[in-house]
């Protein structure tokens, strides 16, 4: 008897426990910065532990000045510095401490401008169904050995089986609280989804109160500081962000493309300045400029703010440059651009041959900015800015090749490749959809050696002969990886295509043609459907009759 008990014993001590893995404390944060004469990427690396070292590598660009960069943070916890020596383009490291979980700000400071980068330390966060299994075991644990000692000790064995009982009650609290905590949602991200504070950043299951409504944000004013200067005078141009409603300045701005704001500038002569504004207090950002020719430049701010969405903030009043012009160097490149015959409400691919070695920049392979339809107000009158992102070099056929997005893709909670992984290239392609005729000035951007190359372009966009008539009824579902199946009525003489957008990424595929695979049965394959979530399956039927088009949500699952 008691051999039997002291058996069943060992067994159950000597099965090791499974615990489930906890959330994933995210991935590295990559700002940009326009920082005086210096574009520089700032990289903090992911803090896996409070306390614990937290790493910020400074990656420079070709025709950034050599220097020292003093770095150091503040924030609930013990204030912690350190210097960076910049030198030719590359990346420069530095490590400071972290010693309290919440919100902190990085100051680089070049010694005439302070940048204060906002970041969020959670702490490691613990589930309930996580601390049940270690309970759970914790309880398991010392019931099986109060029954080892009632086993050997007591008189009669048979006592040994209450213990055992409570160890069994406690191995199922743990096997329920290890299944729930694959299933449970995570707790919102504090600095991401919610406000961090200093309740949510220590312990994210903790919430104050339910979430029962969305928490976006108002839209935003944007106030430049000069609205006049002279050409060739350096400009420090500051901006100010205030709340829509309550007027108070923003400080709720999330790293978007790998930036808190992108700044898009656009002179009178088809030029254009890409900048990230530092943040040099709350809703107050600055950027140096210097503007070569005279006339009208628009303005426009890219950011997001915590549950608001990305919005795009033009000013209302832009910049004049009075003055004699100085003359600019066109960027001059061997890319060959191929554009289509675009046609409004209709996407077309835009595809530029720019040679090999491009390294990500931003996050992406390649940026194109175009403005339009440029009447005589310009740029700042064009009801249309564009800022599409590519996913690689062909996007309709097998884009899960190399040198595609698909290779940027994060996987497994690790991090994108970031700039120093120059293998990209030489196709870069962008899918956009202009709603209206007119002709509108581009330009394509890319980095290599550190430098980013600016491509100008134009467009120009036909207006749509036939609207469509809606009187196709179409029918897409996911078959397989990349295979979309389409019921099309009516079908003869039809000619089907299908597009393939991700609206949360803003991601969107080239138009990739539909075979027809039986009466009223079209198939595609291909589409480049790389990351999980809701897409949608955009179709263009044409015949006689017109165009016609036909949006069905599909969710691709990882
Ligand atoms: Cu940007």
């Amino acid at each position: 008897m008691k051999a039997t008990v002291l058996a069943l014993l060992l067994g159950l001590l000597l099965a090791v426990p499974a615990y489930a893995d906890s959330a994933s404390g995210g991935g590295d944060v990559h700002v940009a910065q326009t920082l005086g004469d210096r574009e520089l990427t700032v990289t903090l690396r992911r803090v896996t532990g409070v306390p614990g070292p937290l790493h910020v590598d400074v990656l420079t660009h070709a025709g950034s000045p050599a220097g020292t960069l003093r770095l150091s943070i503040t924030g609930p916890g013990t204030a912690s510095a350190t210097a960076v020596t910049l030198g030719g383009p590359g990346s420069y490291g530095g490590d400071l401490s972290v010693d309290a979980a919440g919100r902190w700000e990085l100051a680089l400071d070049d010694g005439q401008e302070v940048a204060r980068i906002p970041f969020v330390v959670a702490a490691q966060p613990v589930s309930p169904p996580e601390k049940a299994v270690y309970l759970g075991f914790l309880f398991a644990g010392g019931c099986l050995l109060a029954a080892l000692v009632v086993a050997t000790r007591a008189r009669r064995g048979w006592w040994a089986f209450v213990p055992v009982g409570g160890a069994v009650a406690g191995v199922a609290v743990a096997l329920t609280g290890a299944v729930l905590s694959t299933s449970l949602p995570l707790p919102p991200l504090p600095g991401v989804q919610v406000d961090a504070d200093s309740v949510n950043t220590t312990s994210p299951y903790q919430l104050a109160q339910p979430l029962t409504s969305d928490y976006s944000r108002q839209p935003v004013n944007l106030a430049l500081s000069a609205s006049s200067v002279v050409t060739g005078q350096k400009l420090l141009l500051s901006l100010a962000l205030s709340d829509g409603a309550t007027g108070r300045p923003v400080d709720d701005l999330m790293v978007h493309d790998s930036a808190l704001m992108h700044l898009i500038v656009i002179g009178p002569s088809a030029q254009l300045w890409h900048l990230h504004p530092i943040r040099v207090a709350p809703g107050k950002f600055q950027v140096q400029l210097t503007f070569p020719v005279a006339g009208h430049y628009a303005v426009a701010a890219e950011l997001a703010r915590i549950g608001g969405g990305v919005q795009l903030v033009r000013s209302a009043t832009g910049i004049d440059v009075s003055g004699a012009s100085v003359a600019v160097a066109a960027d001059s490149s061997g890319t060959h651009v191929t554009v289509p015959d675009f046609v409004a409400g209709q996407p077309g691919t835009v595809d530029a041959h720019v040679g090999s070695n491009l390294q990500p920049w931003l996050g992406m392979l390649g940026h194109m900015i175009a403005v339009g339809p440029l009447g005589s107000g310009g740029a700042q009158a064009a009801p249309v800015w564009v800022h599409a992102h590519s996913m690689g070099g062909d996007m309709t056929g097998m884009a899960m090749a190399a040198g595609s997005m698909g290779g940027l893709m994060p996987v497994n909670g690790d991090s994108a490749p970031d700039e120093t992984v120059a293998a990209y290239g030489p196709d870069v392609a962008f899918t956009y959809t202009f709603p209206l005729a007119g002709d509108y000035q581009a330009w394509i951007q890319v980095e290599r050696n550190y430098r980013v190359e600016t491509i100008p372009l134009t467009i120009h966009v036909a207006a749509a002969s036939v609207a469509g008539q809606g009187k196709h009824s179409v029918q897409a579902r996911l078959v397989g990886t990349g295979t979309v199946e389409l019921d099309v009525t009516p079908s003869a003489g039809a000619t089907v295509s299908v597009q393939a957008v991700q609206p949360t990424t803003g991601y969107s595929s080239g138009v990739v043609p539909a075979v027809a695979t039986d009466v009223g049965t079209f198939r595609v394959t291909g589409l480049p459907l790389m990351t999980p979530g809701q897409w949608e399956i955009v179709t263009t039927v044409r015949d006689q009759s017109g165009v016609d088009e036909h949006v069905s949500p599909v969710t691709v699952t990882g």
